[in-house]
């Protein structure tokens, strides 16, 4: 367990959890750097609706001065949604932004990472890290935390611009099983078809909850992804979202943007580029996410 100093849960989620109601972990990068203000505020808060709307708790994930937060208030959520110079938190710069008592959005490894010692099973967000192409190190630490924390984390997949077979030969590595909610197909964030295979396709949240605990009867200490396609209404194809992203991969090789920074300006730059249509399947993805986890974590707590 986290020292008490350094953590806050909201008594909402703390109650939750101590009751073993259904509590769904979301991260907070997507709404500091992943879509522009002041539109990100608001699709956190639709994001937190949509999981109560499913019957779960939602506990959104972040740091306020140097403190670990674990559901945040109305008021702390608007202060984040605002805040243009909130860290972007993967788990190397959680010590720092907690030394320095600052604030910091939580990525996909940072949230995973406080969820799991704070006990919330279940973590939906849009899309995770992985390896980004033509760059054999650009690897996110996503991959890693997957790797080595036993949550279960629901996505639409790996973000469209990055290299998605190799993602998937390092979530191997990792021992990570990547499972296909109601699909066959490796979903592509922006659209439902990548052409790759998952591992195995699960059709309830019944399914998945059986093969979380199985994996807790093992005692293992991965990760299970669960990705699920972009509502087909809301789909940005792949032909279409494909010369987009390589218009952005052009643009970015001649900015000198590096590291941490690849990730939101190349969400920026697509949905720049791509006018609606990126931000609608974006948004659609992630309610739909939302919904999903939530009835995972209704299954895992039934
Ligand atoms: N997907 C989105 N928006 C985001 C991210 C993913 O649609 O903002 C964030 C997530 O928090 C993810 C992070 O963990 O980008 C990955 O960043 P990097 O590639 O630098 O590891
Ligand atoms: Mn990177």
């Amino acid at each position: 367990m986290l020292a008490r100093n350094l953590i806050h849960i909201h008594p909402e989620v703390a109650a939750a959890l101590a009751e073993h109601a259904p509590v769904v972990a979301l991260e907070s990068t997507l709404i500091t750097h992943g879509f522009p203000h002041p539109q990100n505020l608001e699709i956190a808060r639709k994001i937190e609706q949509t999981v109560r709307d499913n019957g779960a708790i939602p506990a959104t994930i972040a740091i306020l001065h140097g403190k670990i937060t674990v559901g945040l208030t109305a008021e702390q959520l608007e202060t984040l949604a605002n805040d243009p110079h909130a860290r972007k938190c993967s788990v190397r710069d959680l010590p720092l932004v907690l030394a320095q008592k600052k604030n910091g959005a939580t990525t996909v490894a940072a949230t995973m990472t406080i969820a799991h010692r704070t006990g919330i099973a279940v973590f939906a967000t849009g899309g995770i890290g992985g390896v980004h192409r033509g760059s054999q190190f650009d690897v996110s630490a996503d991959l890693m935390a997957l790797g080595k924390t036993p949550v279960t984390v629901v996505c639409a997949g790996m973000k469209a611009f990055l290299d998605l077979s190799d993602t998937l030969e390092y979530l191997e590595t990792q021992a990570v099983p990547v499972l296909g909610y109601q699909t066959d197909e490796l979903p592509a964030f922006y659209s439902r078809s990548s052409g790759l295979p998952v591992d195995a396709r699960v059709d309830s949240a019944a399914e998945v909850a059986e093969i979380i605990a199985a994996r807790d009867a093992l005692n293992l200490s991965q990760a299970i992804l669960i990705t699920v396609p972009v509502p087909i209404e809301a789909e940005w194809k792949a032909d279409a979202a494909k010369a987009v992203i390589a218009q952005a991969q052009a643009e970015i090789e001649t900015t000198g943007i590096s590291g941490k920074n690849i990730t939101p300006y190349m969400l920026a730059k697509i949905a720049e580029l791509s006018g609606e249509e990126s931000m609608r399947a974006n948004i659609a993805l992630l309610l739909n996410n939302a919904r999903v986890g939530a009835e995972i974590a209704r299954a895992v707590n039934g």
